[in-house]
């Protein structure tokens, strides 16, 4: 019985490739959920008798549209525009938005496929969907940002809607491309729909804690990971790759623990500093001035900026791959082992490549991959939207508590989840794997759609 489902999977896979050549991150964001998945199919046939992960790997919209704009010289650009909306059985879809040169449809896909099991796995009622374009905000003015956003709104007003679909920030979107973004909807919808975007500025609807909520919620995955282990985040030394929104905040959580971070990066260079990074000068650098990491060094003189350097080189106990996919390869992963990491929390999305991500199995480390260790950002998401509903607006203590129950519920789910389906420690199988049914269940419930 279990032999032939692990067959109708791998048929299930070879179609999803064939049917989306050249989609290689889709492909390995779908394998990594598929290969979690023969148990459960065995457990619960209708799933198969349905079709549940035939249809769970289609999306359920995909939109792709032209962005014209105008740099400050006058100069017209043309960009793509995506909005991939995966799956509305738990909710309605839910997922930032990623301006990067590096952005096509391949990305979205996985991004959005990724979205729809994390957003289950935070317990709101979220669908998934991830949506961007291939606009590199980086070296561009204000003006032209703004001018972009507005451009990218225009087409994708009519898709939005507190119940239809809400977006929020990603790599490259921030509070100030959200703020741009969310202008253009009220303007074209004369609406103040505040539930249409979340991740906006505290005073026009956003939530507190939710630009540190990505960062801090990974913190406490990792926290409660280690506990398990009878171990804690005290006197640990850390290295946290990227030096952006998740990155900044995995890094104050960090201190607040009583970690000590030793290295951070941009896709530039790697800063090193064994007394302990600077966090408050690396925000000032990366959220207010827009700076590279490498003027770190400028600042301290007993920190060291590695041009193109490999920050999973830095020995450390405790790695947060907090920038982008497939950053840790299986060399990297070597690397990091021998030289005594314990935990891994993926503050990204797919930051391991697979053969990484079987080394640190192997090697029995606390693994927390990125669909439970980074979903405190959408867990907040959904408490921005719950405020925004309630046109309430609640204090920062209350929601880091909320957040911190939501992360540790998490942790427990995919901790007994995988122990039920004989994967002890295995947090892969137990993310998948909780998430999975849960989004399953819901589909059967609403019928063949
Ligand atoms: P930011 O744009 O704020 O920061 C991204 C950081 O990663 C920057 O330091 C950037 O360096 C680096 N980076 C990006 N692309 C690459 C690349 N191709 N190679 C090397 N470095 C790169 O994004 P976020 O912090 O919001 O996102 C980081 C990761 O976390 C992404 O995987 C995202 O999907 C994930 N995530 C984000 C959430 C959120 O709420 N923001 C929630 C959950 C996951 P540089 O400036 O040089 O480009
Ligand atoms: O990858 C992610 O979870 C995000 N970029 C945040 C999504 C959201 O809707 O808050």
């Amino acid at each position: 019985m279990a032999v032939f489902m692990e067959e109708k999977i791998e048929a299930i896979y070879r179609q999803v490739m064939a049917k989306n050549p050249g989609e290689g991150e889709f492909h390995q964001a779908v394998k990594e959920v598929l290969e979690s998945l023969g148990p459960v199919l065995v457990k619960y046939p209708e799933f198969a008798d349905k079709k549940i992960i035939e249809r769970i790997c289609e999306p359920e919209r995909q939109i792709i549209f032209r962005v014209p704009w105008q740099d400050d010289k006058g100069e017209a650009h043309i960009n793509r525009g995506f909005r991939v909306e995966f799956n509305s059985a738990i909710g309605p879809y839910k997922g930032g938005l990623r301006f990067h040169p590096s952005v096509h449809l391949g990305i979205i896909k996985f991004l959005g496929f990724e979205q729809l099991f994390k957003n289950a796995l935070t317990g709101m009622p979220i669908g998934g969907g991830k949506g961007g374009s291939d606009f590199d905000p980086k070296g561009k003015s204000d003006n032209e940002v703004m001018r972009f956003c507005q451009s990218f709104m225009t087409e994708l007003y009519r898709h939005l809607g507190e119940h239809t679909d809400v977006p929020a920030g990603d790599i490259g979107v921030g509070a100030r491309e959200l703020g741009f973004l969310f202008g253009q909807y009220k303007r074209i919808t004369n609406r103040y729909e505040s539930g249409v975007l979340t991740g906006k500025g505290i005073g026009w609807g956003g939530s507190l804690v939710r630009k540190e909520a990505t960062g801090y919620g990974a913190v406490f995955f990792v926290r409660e990971m280690l506990k398990v282990r009878k171990d804690s985040l005290e006197g640990k030394t850390c290295v946290v790759s990227g030096s952006g929104n998740v990155a900044i905040y995995t890094m104050e959580k960090l201190h607040q623990l009583g970690a000590r971070v030793v290295a951070c990066s941009d896709s530039n260079g790697v800063i090193v500093h064994d007394k302990g990074i600077d966090i408050g000068l690396v925000k000032r650098l990366k959220e207010v001035e827009r700076r590279r990491i490498a003027d770190y060094a400028s600042h301290h003189k007993d920190a060291r900026y590695v041009a193109g350097g490999n920050i999973w080189d830095v020995p450390c106990q405790v790695a947060m791959p907090s920038a982008t996919q497939n950053e840790i390869n299986g060399k990297d992963a070597r690397a990091l082992l021998k030289n005594g990491c314990i935990a891994v929390g993926e503050g990204a999305n797919m930051p391991t490549t697979p053969e990484g991500v079987k080394l640190f199995l192997e090697a029995g480390v606390a693994f927390g991959p990125g669909k439970a260790v980074n979903a405190g950002g959408v867990a907040t998401s959904a408490l921005e939207m719950q405020q925004n509903a309630s046109r309430d607006s609640w204090t920062h203590e209350f929601t880091e508590r909320k957040l911190d129950e939501i992360m540790t519920r998490i942790h427990a789910n995919t901790c007994e989840t995988a122990e039920e389906f004989g994967a002890t420690g295995n947090y892969v199988v137990g993310a998948n794997v909780a998430s999975f049914i849960k989004v399953a269940q819901a589909m059967v419930a609403l019928g063949l759609i």
